[in-house]
């Protein structure tokens, strides 16, 4: 399908969506966010894709909401709308691995779009934050939860209230990208790590990703109880017995995702 707002390739069995809209830099607005949900399903049910990265430019992955889309919205407007809403909803309901691959300016919206992907690879020049307060407003895809459980409270009240940046070291020591790499390099470490993400049983990761996830919801001994149930769960799939043999006789496992 082709698509205004961003570029989706797939290769590898890695789908790669860049957020495509040069002139603002990459602000989220209806369009983009519609075809990006699009873009992700229809990756989540092609057997060719095993992992997802997003990205955007070397200046912005996303400087925030389009600001000229919410300018003269009033509250019942954004109420009765629900105003991103489901978007935020189909993003949530991905199953596949998604990595962010962050450069330039991550940025409210974008700074939360990031954070609603699995984990976030970071370019040297990223800069992250939640500057909404300087519209008036708040975050509302998700910051104000999401970064106070990355990087607590302290650091998260700070950006919220003060509207300040933080750039990729600091993002990295406050536990809120997993690893900084030279904004040259930064698609091909997301493409490595995607890589390696592909070789994995598709059916281990996506429980992987179900699990981690549970531990932003629930209690530490229903989140233990969730892992145990999905890891003895695995146990009846073809990709256990192969993944085991292929240890035991020490070459590589060939995972079928069955
Ligand atoms: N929306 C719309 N257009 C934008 C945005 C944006 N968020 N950010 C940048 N642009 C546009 C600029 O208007 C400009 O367009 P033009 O050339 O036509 O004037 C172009 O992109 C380039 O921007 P600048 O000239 O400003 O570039 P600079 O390098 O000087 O500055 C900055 C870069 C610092 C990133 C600056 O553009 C900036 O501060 N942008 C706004 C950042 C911001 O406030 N983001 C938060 C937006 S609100 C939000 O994200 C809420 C999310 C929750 C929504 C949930 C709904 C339920």
């Amino acid at each position: 399908m082709a698509f205004e707002t961003i570029i989706v390739d797939i290769a590898d069995n890695i789908a790669m969506i860049t957020l495509n809209r040069p002139d603002a830099l990459n602000a989220l607005n209806s369009t983009l966010l519609t075809e990006l949900c699009t873009a992700l399903e229809e990756a989540d049910v092609n057997e060719k894709v095993r992992c997802i990265v997003i990205t955007g430019s070397e200046k912005a992955f996303a400087a925030g909401a389009d600001i000229s889309e919410m300018a003269d919205k009033s509250f019942v407007e954004m109420y009765t709308s629900r105003f991103f809403e489901a978007e935020s909803t189909r993003f949530n309901n991905i199953r596949k691995p998604i990595i962010a691959a962050v450069a330039g300016y991550a940025l409210g919206g974008g700074c939360e779009l990031a954070m609603m992907c699995d984990f976030i690879i970071a370019a040297d020049n990223a800069k992250f934050g939640q500057p909404e307060i300087n519209l008036g407003v708040i975050a509302g895809l998700g910051g104000t939860q999401r970064l106070t459980r990355f990087v607590g409270k302290a650091k998260s009240m700070d950006m919220h209230l003060t509207g300040r940046f933080m750039d990729a070291d600091e993002a990295e020591r406050s536990g809120l990208v997993s690893r900084v790499v030279p904004v040259k390099k930064l698609l091909a470490e997301a493409k490595a790590a995607a890589e390696k993400i592909a070789e994995k049983s598709l059916i281990a990761s996506t429980a992987a990703k179900s699990a981690v996830d549970r531990a932003y919801e629930t209690t530490l001994a229903e989140g233990l109880q969730y892992e145990r149930t999905l890891f003895n769960s695995l146990f009846s799939t073809e990709d256990q017995s192969e993944g085991m043999a292929a240890f035991m006789e020490k070459r590589e496992a060939q995972f079928r995702d069955r």
